[in-house]
């Protein structure tokens, strides 16, 4: 069931850092890293080349899957944003082997690389996608479904149900990464089974394309994943400020940057606050 949520906004106060260190430093010793968080990035078709790690798109910056085809109800393994494999797999209902490359001018670099080639995503067949084997929580499902060729071309999206809450994904190039025009973006809450989203044709007969996926996973402060934030998490925090800012994601701390931009400061220990509920024990 699609859920809406709202990211707190950007506002690095790193000032702060100094004296969270310092808290850090008296429970550091106690705790072990984390493993939890979990983001995806995944480019289909590699004709036009795959990004670097350094495009975020619409999502966070990282590794990108390259997937250039796909047997049906096979299931792909997948890397993390850091490179290193995860447990989570991504299959589709149909399988296909070709892809398709076309430049469209308004795109360079590693926006071209992700969207100037696609993979069939059906046409007035459903394509239903299946992420399984994920981390618990709260997940942006992040859907690429921009045509290069045409910009009156339209490919619908839709999540679990297949049926409920389409999307027309297309149109002409603004000058960037927009809901509705390049991507959908859905709000889904993982809890067991899978994340299954849907794509077809934007008309009857008309083909869809996808040119990738990213699966964002919002920060719930909740590490140890019991349903509460409390002083356990908060000890987690306080390992993970401790820890080199430059990769949260690979220390499982992302869980707590709530702003995704990368690092842990006084913006995240202030969402983190308000986020706490403490103990349900
Ligand atoms: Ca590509
Ligand atoms: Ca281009
Ligand atoms: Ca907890
Ligand atoms: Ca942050």
């Amino acid at each position: 069931m699609p859920i809406e949520s709202k990211r707190p906004e950007n506002d690095p106060l790193r000032a702060g850092r100094g004296a969270l260190v310092v808290l850090a430093g008296v429970v550091a010793a106690a705790c072990t890293a984390p493993g939890f968080a979990q983001s995806l990035n995944i480019d289909f078709s590699d004709l036009a080349g795959v990004p670097s790690n350094e495009l975020a798109a619409a999502g966070l910056p990282g590794e990108w899957n390259a997937v250039s085809e796909m047997s049906a109800n096979d299931a792909v393994s997948l890397v993390g944003l850091d490179g290193a494999p995860t447990e989570a797999v991504l299959s589709s209902n149909v399988g296909w082997t070709k892809t398709l490359a076309v430049e469209n001018e308004n795109t360079t670099g590693d926006v071209e690389r992700l969207l100037d080639d696609v993979a069939p995503a059906g046409s007035d067949i459903l394509f239903h996608w299946r992420f399984e084997a994920l981390e618990l929580g709260q997940y942006e499902v992040l859907v690429y479904a921009w045509y290069p060729a045409s910009s009156t071309s339209r490919t619908m999206v839709s999540i679990d149900p297949c049926h409920a809450d389409a999307r027309y994904i297309g149109g002409p190039w603004s000058g960037g990464f927009e809901e509705g025009v390049t991507h959908s973006r859905f709000v889904v809450e993982f809890t067991a089974g899978d994340i299954e989203f849907c794509t077809a044709g934007g008309e009857l007969g008309s083909g869809g394309i996808i040119n990738g996926i990213q699966l964002v996973k919002i920060p719930t402060g909740d590490p140890d994943q019991d349903g509460d934030v409390d002083l356990t998490d908060f000890s987690l925090f306080a390992w993970c400020i401790a820890q080199p800012f430059d990769s949260p994601a690979a220390n499982g701390c992302d869980v707590f940057d709530f702003d995704h931009d990368q690092d842990l400061d006084l913006t995240d220990y202030g969402a983190f606050t308000a986020a706490f509920t403490g103990s349900n024990d």
